[in-house]
């Protein structure tokens, strides 16, 4: 069949814009601000393990100047998965009562595929996109550009067992009919999105009849911008096959091919590292802004030097992950004086707050899922506040 499938390596399918599977393009930006000293904490400084007993670590001073937490630029927290808001070039979005998702493309009722064989009866069988339940993916582009979506979707019989196959997902702005662009499955010909003039800033389930496109293994789905003079705009999630197959059963979803990976504190690299405390010596070890002398004891670098900000990231790099959606954990010190906005956490782009001024003590929080692909960076971002950040390490497991 169609030569693309077994070519299609999943990393180069789903690098499509940046680092990232279907990122959103506005996502993109290079971290503008990889300023001043960057160093990372040295792994030497081991001496933890006291596990709690003893000096209790406490960061008593801290507390005092805590309260004038500046605010103001605060680049809140973006809410849940996917897509940014950026509406882009969308219009005003006059609410129009056209709800019904067209389902480009009626499903075929077929079923027996000819005579003869003891191919068994077809049943219906669901194959999800590694990104699924990750939220919409955003393209938002001038016309022309040659930035795409691209989804993979893993699994799929033989295209001689599959009788019936749609290809489900969520869009969201599908709203200029014949301009709006393609989706292309396994590198096949262009079947245009089924817009509509009245989706406007809507969401809408869409399905699009792709019998005939689906390969063996892995296929791909993948959506291009469209001929609109201002541009293309919309948002794209939840990519599925459905697919009526002549299998005695449908096959189990593949094992994510991703793999957990911890990244100590000391393997990040530290911006304003005089700003950061390093805390080596109390209960296996944690970092935290601050911006008093009270605290250079307590760096087990020697390297605090605070000029009063309080500022600086942390930047973890993890490299060459496997396509897949991960949970990102980030571990932490919470105290009571910690930045009241919550940690700024970055992951390949998508901004969330994470709350650390609570008395949980040592404790990981979930930051959310995310589709992750290739190499990323999870920033823990006190640039924003004049407050106090805290992280032990940071967690991405495939879920
Ligand atoms: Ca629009
Ligand atoms: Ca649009």
């Amino acid at each position: 069949m169609r030569s693309l499938s077994a070519g299609l390596s999943r990393m180069s399918l789903l690098v499509g814009l940046c680092a990232g599977a279907g990122v959103s393009v506005s996502a993109c930006a290079e971290d503008p601000e990889r300023e001043g000293t960057a160093a990372t904490f040295q792994a030497s400084a081991s001496a933890g393990l006291a596990s709690g007993e003893g000096s209790e670590g406490s960061e008593e001073s801290e507390g005092s100047g805590d309260s004038e937490t500046s605010e103001g630029t605060s680049d809140s927290a973006t809410g849940t998965s996917g897509a940014s808001a950026s509406a882009g070039t969308s219009g005003s979005g006059e609410p129009t009562t056209t709800t019904e998702p067209t389902t480009a493309g009626g499903s075929s009722t077929g079923g027996s595929s000819g005579s003869g064989d003891v191919l068994p009866p077809a049943i219906a069988c669901s194959f999800q996109s590694l990104t699924y339940g990750s939220g919409l993916f955003e393209l938002d582009v001038d016309k022309g550009s040659k930035e795409t979506l691209s989804f993979l979707i893993p699994g799929l019989p033989a295209p001689e067992l599959v009788t019936e196959a749609t290809l489900h997902f969520r869009g969201y702005d599908i709203d200029h009919p014949g301009e709006e662009g393609d989706v292309h499955m396994n590198g096949g010909a262009a079947i245009p999105l089924p817009a509509n003039a009245g989706w406007d800033n809507q969401e809408h389930a869409l399905q699009l009849d792709i019998l005939g496109e689906t390969v063996a293994g892995d296929n791909s789905a993948v959506f291009t911008a469209g001929t609109f003079s201002g541009g293309t705009f919309y948002r794209i999630g939840d990519v599925r096959i459905e697919a009526m197959a002549q299998v005695e059963e449908c096959p189990e979803p593949p094992e994510s091919m991703g793999e957990e990976v911890i990244l100590d504190y000391h393997q990040a690299v530290f911006t304003k590292r005089h700003n950061w405390v390093d805390r080596c010596d109390f209960n296996g070890g944690y970092a935290y802004t601050a911006k008093s002398d009270e605290h250079i004891p307590a760096d087990c670098e020697g390297l605090y030097a605070p000029d009063g900000t309080r500022q600086g990231k942390a930047i973890f790099t993890f490299e060459d992950l496997a396509p897949a959606t991960y949970e990102i954990g980030v571990r932490s010190r919470h105290t009571e004086n910690r930045n009241p906005k919550g940690a700024l956490v970055i992951v390949d782009g998508e901004s969330k707050r994470i709350k650390q001024n609570d008395d949980k003590d040592f404790v990981e929080d979930i930051w959310g899922a995310k589709a992750l692909s290739g190499t990323i960076e999870v920033i823990i971002d006190s640039t924003q506040e004049d407050a106090s950040d805290s992280v032990i390490h940071v967690r991405v497991t495939p879920i």
